[in-house]
């Protein structure tokens, strides 16, 4: 304690002296009084003083790390800078976004159209996993993927400029749940279906569930130079209908393997209103569900052998296959598992179950000792082999209500999340008797993100602790309360809370946090760049050489656009014309809206307020005048 007071009495010493610095005066004890009568004004501690310290990012001054926020059922992605916790964009996605032309006559219709399911046409998602991108094992700052789980889809974002360029639809699923995810150099990214349906567009009514109904395992090829998914080059894995849950995928001693939870191995189909048992209920019946164990390296050469079979177009291979073939197989979890995820080194999957008060750590290299000796304790009713729980199990640690997920930091540190009891718990995945320490969250955390978390190389610095509700954490805004996500410092010996950011829009479900210099954005695009593809538009028009060209009753505007100045600025049409607008942005840089910065960067100076980019929208024009 006494250790303590003394660093924060430093920590505050520091704040006098910086404030006197920046006020070109020497540092007195008048202005630590001024501190303190501020402290006391606010009611702050020194422990606030302090959190205050290490987050409060003066105007000018940039943040150390970016985070990319799934926004639920906003259907979008927030990117927020950490520490301040600052909110920096929007990026929008599966949702038109009206701010930024998403969705409203631009290109970007045409990347919402791809997400459009047939002639349904799809105007939200609900956002749940982000994952960057990968080079050998870690963030490489070049795109980020995301989820839409409502509605089985995947969105390639692209980094470079912050713009969604890619939707694939899944055409064997229905909603997903654990996805986006990476293989460690981003050959694949991973979709896994959550709520099974009879493959192929067809019908099956739930009496044939066991039968008919299946899960699955999407393996999107991303094609790194093109930046997109290819489809074409994309297989998947039928999985028995347990409802899959999460998934990670291997690195380094486990890398080119990946690894599914599933919570429904009853089977349950519920049926409340028939007087069956609740679904719910059905489905935490047993004290074990399975673990699906998946060798993709080895899946992807049965594929490649030609041993897949075509289901709406997708190559699958079935589970006679994956058996026969040794390329999946299971192991007994704890109770409703949740999360899984594999360590920084590779060596140890770490499931949470929901209804299980402890993690459980299985080895990797016992696991593949046992699959390659055919050690089995048994199979599925499916015929899927499993392994025997204790032994490949390295152990549990005890966690507390409802362990949902865990992310990494530096020398073994784990960080579990705990929904029912409210707390963040910290464990040594290297030493299982090492005693957990709790820190309490407000409240009911699902996700947890630390900064390099899921990598093989975390950075052990910050973590943000997504919580499902705020309750009394800010000012009264009805009964709908907004989530409140909260930043935990991680870097000193004990975990302590810095900061609360509510968020009251969709619900961030999960993030990713990098490093914000591995992230290379551009300040502006070269003239005429179409932001979803990046390439130059055929349309663009150079200052000087804009035009009105009309066809019929087709008008064609070549525009240019400089801030505030359109050019032309003047379009007159005739009732009934259709009239397509090519606007290009000549505007490059900031200089002339700079005001003036008690902190000037180079950086700052070199942006700009707008892109340069060419925009098209086709629209009837208006029917009514006045
Ligand atoms: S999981 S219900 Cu991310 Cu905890 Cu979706």
């Amino acid at each position: 304690m006494r250790t303590r007071q003394t660093v924060l009495r430093c920590t505050l010493l520091v704040a006098v002296m910086c404030l006197g610095a920046c006020r070109k005066k020497a540092s007195t004890l008048g202005e630590s009084s001024t501190v303190r009568e501020l402290m006391k004004a606010r009611g702050l501690n020194e422990a606030d003083v302090e959190a205050a310290l290490k987050t409060y990012t003066p105007s000018g001054k940039m943040d150390e790390y970016y985070m990319f926020a799934g926004g639920g059922q906003s259907g979008n992605v927030d990117v927020i800078g950490v520490p301040s916790m600052r909110l920096l964009k929007v990026i929008g996605v599966f949702t038109p976004e009206p701010w930024q032309g998403w969705g409203y006559g631009g290109e970007g219709d045409k990347v919402l159209a791809e997400g459009n399911r047939g002639a349904h046409k799809l105007t939200w998602g609900d956002v749940h996993h982000p994952a960057l991108s990968e080079t050998k094992g870690d963030y490489d700052g070049k795109f980020l993927f995301v989820n839409d789980k409502a509605n089985a889809r995947v969105a390639v974002i692209d980094l470079s400029d912050f713009v969604t360029k890619q939707i694939v639809v899944n055409p064997l699923m229905v909603s997903d749940h654990a996805a986006a995810c990476v293989t460690p150099d981003t050959d694949y990214v991973m979709e896994t279906s959550q709520y099974p349906v009879p493959l192929g567009d067809t019908y099956a009514p739930l009496e044939q569930y066991k039968e008919k109904y299946r899960g699955l395992a999407m393996f999107w090829r991303f094609d790194r130079t093109k930046g997109r998914i290819d489809p074409a080059q994309s297989w998947a894995i039928e999985l028995p209908p347990y409802m899959q849950e999460l998934a990670d995928e291997g690195k380094l001693d486990s890398d080119g393997w990946a690894f599914i939870t599933t919570f429904n191995t009853e089977m349950a189909i519920g049926g409340t209103i028939e007087g069956k048992p609740a679904l719910e209920s059905g489905a935490s019946a047993n004290a074990m569900d399975l673990l699906h164990i998946i060798n993709w390296r080895k899946a992807e050469a049965l594929v490649k052998a030609g041993k897949a079979t075509m289901i709406d177009g997708v190559p699958v291979l079935k589970m006679d296959v994956t058996v026969a073939e040794g390329v999946l197989t299971e192991v007994g979890v704890p109770r409703s598992p949740h999360g899984v995820e594999v360590t920084p080194d590779g060596k140890r999957i770490v499931v949470s179950g929901k209804l299980d008060t402890h993690v459980t750590i299985y080895d990797f290299a016992k696991m593949k000792a046992a699959i390659e000796a055919k050690q089995f304790e048994g199979k599925d009713v499916y015929g899927i082999p499993i392994l025997p729980f204790k032994e490949v199990i390295d152990g549990q640690v005890e966690i507390g209500l409802g362990p949902l997920h865990t992310e990494f930091g530096t020398n073994g540190d784990a960080f579990t999340s705990a929904y029912i009891e409210s707390t963040v718990v910290k464990w040594s995945y290297k030493d299982l008797t090492k005693p957990p320490e709790k820190i309490k969250v407000e409240y009911n955390v699902g996700h947890l993100v630390a900064a390099g978390g899921e990598t093989e190389h975390p950075d052990g610095k910050y973590l943000v602790s997504l919580n499902k509700s705020s309750l009394d954490r800010f000012l009264p805004v009805g009964p709908l309360y907004p989530q409140n996500i909260q930043l935990i410092d991680i870097a000193g010996g004990k975990m302590s809370l810095l900061y609360d950011m509510p968020i009251g829009n969709g619900e961030p479900h999960f993030g990713q946090m990098i490093k914000a210099d591995k992230v290379k954005a551009l300040h502006v695009y070269p003239p005429g760049t179409v932001p979803t593809t990046n390439e130059i538009d055929p349309n663009r028009v150079e200052g000087g050489k804009e035009k009105i060209v009309r066809n019929g009753t087709n008008v064609e505007v070549f525009m240019t656009l400089i801030r505030s100045h359109f050019t032309p600025d003047r379009i007159e049409v005739n009732e009934g014309d259709t009239v397509t607008i090519h606007v290009t942005s000549l505007e490059t840089s900031l200089a002339g809206t700079r005001t003036s910065r008690s902190r000037p960067t180079s950086r700052a100076s070199t942006r700009s307020t707008a892109p340069s980019s060419a925009r098209r929208c086709t629209r009837r024009w208006p029917v009514t005048y006045s």
